[in-house]
């Protein structure tokens, strides 16, 4: 039959890649401690600067077709594996970044290949379902098996959506539609809200707003772009809500050697809040929902601490604001914690929790309140796509039978005092080394230096992203062991004594 034909074909050529090929490759015996990567390169290895010229060949084509400003390089993904992603001019880079934080467990893992490989996979890789309305038989067992398995505490109930703009921008309106039924005192809405609301006025559609921070990062859509403060050109001519922005504490680091000053600034920051909740009440434009970070990415790697999100946490029901934590990037297991939040400890952490990037599919938890009370109002072609569904039970998996969580508070350990000792090398260079889990960051003198230290990092096999205005993020994926920390040191601080 043609579809046992094209999946043995699949499988093997698989096979031929990923299996049998390439120096430098490193098989670790059936005995190796189940802990190690079982497939990873021994190193960086590099052949030209980057982009090399194969890479700039392509960014040429590709520039007849789009804007390539952004590009940093063209890959190959067969090639790539565990840490490593490979270019197109055979530069294989041990990668801190990973797609903005977007790959769980390293490149081409085999019980990923494996799982894809099967042919039983096949028809959820080739027919993309309209999921609001035409699911596959397996849809409910796989959302049990994936993504319900590590639900946020207090939620039961999750919504897939394609990304993390999208997931975001849908659990805004979650938020609102809950708002207005609440102010209503019930779900049947007047001629009036129907008749308004298509001409894009109140009642129908209400003035209400949504509290987010400065610096914070939530997406580009419109509405999300209205509660993102991170830099100007994201947000650079396109009409936007008068929503209000509380500031977000800037905290001095390490945490624990400043807590008086930073406790001080977290209460100043909440105390705002509040005043904000208050004034945009009394502008007819009460705010419906806060969201926020736990830990502020794009903005520059800005942390707060326990207390800071469960106080917020309290003010938001206070006012009766619905509570939106945003771990499109936190969330997946860096941290140490699958979830950013579990480090704040509470039983009822969110009202809504969005996710996308290392989880694979983008989504939100909430809490049953939070369903939106008629069919259509949540609601896209795709709503998601079921065979990442497949990965993320694929990934969990592997994550448990692992420990990946454990792994990654080591080598977040190693790589953050590794930081420390760099700061203490470099004090004219580096400062500000923050971080929980492998999720860390630290800051560099000045702009124009960050550039060209990346830059050489990248030239000398190592790729790693900016984050705010001077800092540089560290987003391995959950395979980032203590060895790779040690590449990545001995790598970086060659990198820092040209600098100096
Ligand atoms: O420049 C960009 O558009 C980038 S660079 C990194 C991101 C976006 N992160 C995406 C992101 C995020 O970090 C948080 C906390 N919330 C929402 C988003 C939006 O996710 P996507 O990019 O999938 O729409």
């Amino acid at each position: 039959m043609a579809s046992s034909f094209i999946s043995r074909h699949f499988a093997l050529s698989l096979q031929k890649n990923l299996w049998l090929s390439g120096p430098g490759c490193r098989y670790l015996s059936k005995a190796a401690p189940k802990t190690q990567v079982e497939y990873d390169y021994d190193g960086p290895s590099m052949k030209t600067s980057v982009p090399g010229p194969r890479s700039q060949e392509l960014t040429k084509q590709l520039g007849d077709i789009q804007n390539v400003g952004a590009i940093n390089f063209f890959c190959n993904y067969d090639e790539s594996r565990g840490n490593y992603l490979v270019d197109v001019d055979g530069n294989r880079m041990l990668d801190i970044y990973t797609q903005i934080s977007s790959i769980p467990i390293g490149y081409n893992h085999p019980a990923l290949i494996k799982l894809m490989s099967d042919p039983s996979s096949l028809s959820t890789l080739v027919n993309r379902p309209a999921l609001g309305i035409l699911p596959p038989e397996n849809f409910p067992d796989k959302l049990t098996e994936s993504l319900l398995s590590v639900a946020p505490s207090g939620m039961a109930r999750v919504q897939t959506m394609a990304c993390g703009s999208c997931s975001n921008e849908n659990a805004y309106k979650a938020m609102f539609i809950w708002y207005r039924n609440k102010e209503r005192g019930h779900n049947n809405p007047s001629e009036e809200d129907l008749s308004s609301c298509m001409v894009n006025q109140v009642p129908g559609c209400p003035d209400l707003s949504i509290l987010s921070f400065m610096g914070a990062f939530h997406g580009r859509t419109m509405g999300c772009l209205a509660t993102t403060h991170s830099k100007a050109i994201h947000k650079l001519d396109v009409p936007s809500f008068d929503w209000p922005i509380a500031p977000f504490p800037k905290l001095q680091y390490p945490l624990e050697e400043f807590s008086r000053e930073n406790a001080q600034e977290e209460a100043r920051c909440l105390e705002e809040v509040e005043d904000l909740i208050v004034k945009w009440r009394q502008k007819g434009k009460p705010v419906a929902g806060i969201v926020i970070e736990p830990i502020q990415a794009e903005g520059g790697d800005n942390h707060a601490s326990p207390d800071f999100f469960r106080n917020l946490r309290n003010i938001a029901r206070k006012h009766g604001c619905a509570f939106h934590v945003d771990e499109v990037q936190t969330g997946g297991g860096n941290t140490g914690k699958f979830w950013a939040h579990e480090h704040w400890g509470m039983d009822d952490p969110a009202d809504i929790v969005s996710f996308s990037k290392k989880l694979l599919t983008g989504g939100y938890y909430h809490r049953d309140e939070l369903q939106a009370d008629k069919p259509y109002r949540i609601f896209n072609t795709w709503m998601g796509d079921p065979s990442k569904n497949l990965l993320l039970a694929e990934v969990l998996n592997v994550i448990r039978r692992e420990n990946l969580l454990e792994e990654v508070t080591r080598s977040g350990k190693a790589l953050l005092n590794g930081l420390y000792d760099l700061q203490a090398q470099f004090p004219g260079l580096l400062s500000r080394a923050r971080g929980q889990g492998t999720f860390c960051a630290i800051d560099i003198c000045d702009d124009a230096t960050r550039s060209s230290i990346l830059l050489k990092a990248r030239d000398k096999g190592v790729l790693l992203g900016g984050c705010g205005d001077r800092s540089i993020r560290f987003r391995p994926s959950l395979v980032f062991k203590e060895y790779h920390v040690h590449i990545f040191l001995n790598i970086f601080s060659e990198v820092l004594a040209q600098h100096k």
